[in-house]
């Protein structure tokens, strides 16, 4: 903490990954963090990652929990979701599946966060396999209005939409922090100690 130079950005904004194995959340992430395509992450692999970017002028730090399943265990996935400061819920375009399976993250993440209008995306990825398109972007749309949130299409193969998906996700944080800091203006901030707590990666 002592080196000046290496400091991190004072704001950090923490994304959280869901979605059905095989969504292409580990790909959005690598393709955002390193712009590369990995066709072949291992499956079963949860992982941080940290980078600093510049949003609107301000330089923060992006921390990005790329779940993997582990979700199942439902102490795991609370503690992981308890992190979290915005989600992007990831659908395939190609399986009808695991556009179900968003309701359920939907529904988990609100139970652990408490909280009807969190940062979240609805991302319907794979974008460019159109002709394989199970998902409609009326349909996905429809339940995006529903919950109030926006719905993105992505590619993690084209890059399409990639960067956008992060950026308005950390916008959103961005200003949820800042009507919650508002709320909080010269009152004692309960939830600090909870804010700090690190997300272990189990
Ligand atoms: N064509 C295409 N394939 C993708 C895309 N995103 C992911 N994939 C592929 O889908 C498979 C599962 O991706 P992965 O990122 O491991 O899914 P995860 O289980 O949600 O992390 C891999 O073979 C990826 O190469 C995409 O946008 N387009
Ligand atoms: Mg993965």
């Amino acid at each position: 903490m002592s080196k000046a130079k290496t400091q991190q950005p004072a704001v950090i904004h923490k994304v959280i990954m869901v979605g059905s194995g095989g969504v292409g959340k580990s790909a959005l992430t690598l393709q955002f963090m390193y712009d590369e395509f990995v066709e072949d992450y291992e499956p079963t692999k949860a992982d941080s990652y940290r980078k600093k970017v510049i949003l609107d002028g301000e330089e923060v730090q992006i921390d990005i929990l790329d779940t993997a399943g582990q979700e199942d265990y439902a102490a795991i996935r609370d503690n992981y979701f308890r992190c979290g400061e915005g989600f992007l819920c990831v659908f395939s375009i190609t399986e009808q599946e695991s556009f179900q399976a968003t309701a359920d993250f939907r529904e988990q993440i609100l139970r652990v966060k408490n909280d009807e209008n969190i940062p979240f995306l609805l991302v319907g990825n794979k974008m460019d396999l159109d002709a394989k398109r199970q998902v409609s972007s009326e349909e996905a749309s429809r339940r995006a209005a529903e919950w109030k949130v926006n719905y993105v299409e992505t590619s993690a193969k084209t890059r399409a939409n990639v960067d956008k998906v992060f950026f308005d996700l950390q916008r959103e944080i961005r200003s949820r922090k800042m009507e919650a800091s508002r709320q909080n203006n010269g009152k004692q901030r309960k939830n600090k100690d909870r804010s700090k707590k690190k997300c272990v990666i189990l």
